[in-house]
């Protein structure tokens, strides 16, 4: 596998997570129809890195778009946005996409994002090559965001963390599992974590909302998400992490009381949506220790921040709730 992209933690530097000193690693300018490229996923793809980036255009209109990168810093995203084929059902609606996943499962790359089907859910695709796609059945009945697929099978089905919401800025929102034989029918819905008081940590009060593929370690499931609150300028997002149940995901074993990065430099604080760090991907290598974690930053560029796993996970069990 290609190397992870990578930069030491800056001297002086005492955080769980820092960011890459040239960020943002994409421009919200980066293809000619773009207003903002943001909440996208990469994934290892041959001797480099494949992505699916939400690109909104100068009309604002949510799309996917295929991009490719030697690096995983340096991206070259289609002109064009994702055409679907069908998948395992006829071709159904999607007025709009957004915030994207990808994961690869025994022979394909899977995605999942937020399908417009009458308001948002969550939409299945899959690719062998990032060149052809195909649609699937949508996962729930609207309204839901955030899918985010394991990238194993858990007791022999597929499993997803979801989060249902509402048809506009969701004041509320906890994170579900579901589970699937065949990647079309999905049930055994359980609740899996749920935004907390307040006065117990307010990052995370309003809603949350898994991020990246949950990574396997030794303690379970490595889980970074998102956690918001309501101030009197609106949202304000940061991401945390969890570790779930290697068996039994629904259980959470470990949860950051803190956030591990919220936005405080200017291309989080500036931009489209202020205030916004909202990660979708991460790669990860285990025996390096280390991970490179991509997240949206003011719903307008995409950045980079990087992390030893081992220091993640301790701080997860050290300070969790
Ligand atoms: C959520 C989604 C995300 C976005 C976030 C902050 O509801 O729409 O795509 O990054 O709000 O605006």
């Amino acid at each position: 596998m290609k190397k992870i992209p990578w930069e030491n933690r800056p001297k002086g530097n005492k955080d769980i997570l820092w960011r890459y000193s040239k960020n943002p690693i994409i421009g919200r300018y980066a293809i000619p129809s773009s207003n903002s490229i943001f909440n996208s996923a990469v994934v290892p793809f041959k001797d480099g890195f494949a992505g699916v980036f939400r690109c909104d255009n100068k009309a604002v209109q949510m799309n996917i778009f295929a991009g490719f990168s030697e690096n995983g810093i340096d991206w070259e995203i289609n002109h064009d946005k994702i055409e679907m084929k069908e998948g395992n059902t006829d071709m159904i609606e999607s007025d709009y996409k957004y915030d994207p996943r990808v994961v690869f499962i025994e022979d394909r790359y899977w995605i999942t994002w937020c399908n417009g089907y009458h308001g948002p859910t969550i939409g299945i695709g899959y690719t062998f090559d990032f060149k052809e796609f195909y649609q699937c059945e949508n996962a729930f009945l609207p309204f839901n965001r955030n899918g985010v697929l394991f990238p194993q099978k858990i007791n022999g089905k597929y499993a997803m963390l979801s989060r249902p919401s509402d048809n506009g800025h969701t004041p509320f929102g906890d994170i579900y599992i579901s589970y699937s034989p065949d990647m079309k029918y999905w049930g055994e819905h359980r609740c899996v974590m749920k935004a907390i008081p307040f006065e117990d940590g307010a990052w995370q009060s309003t809603k949350i909302g898994a991020g990246p593929i949950p990574i396997l370690v030794e303690e379970g499931w490595l889980m970074i998400y998102h956690g918001v609150v309501t101030t009197c300028n609106g949202f304000r997002y940061a991401m945390g992490a969890a570790i779930l149940d290697e068996k039994n995901p629904s259980v959470v074993k470990y949860r950051t009381q803190e956030y591990i990065l919220g936005p405080a430099v200017d291309y989080e604080m500036i931009g489209d949506v202020q205030n916004v760090v909202f990660p979708c991907a991460a790669l990860h290598d285990l025996e390096e220790d280390k991970i490179a974690i991509y997240y949206g930053a003011a719903d307008t560029v995409v950045a980079l921040a990087f992390g030893h796993i081992s220091e993640i996970v301790k701080f997860t069990m050290e300070k969790s709730l």
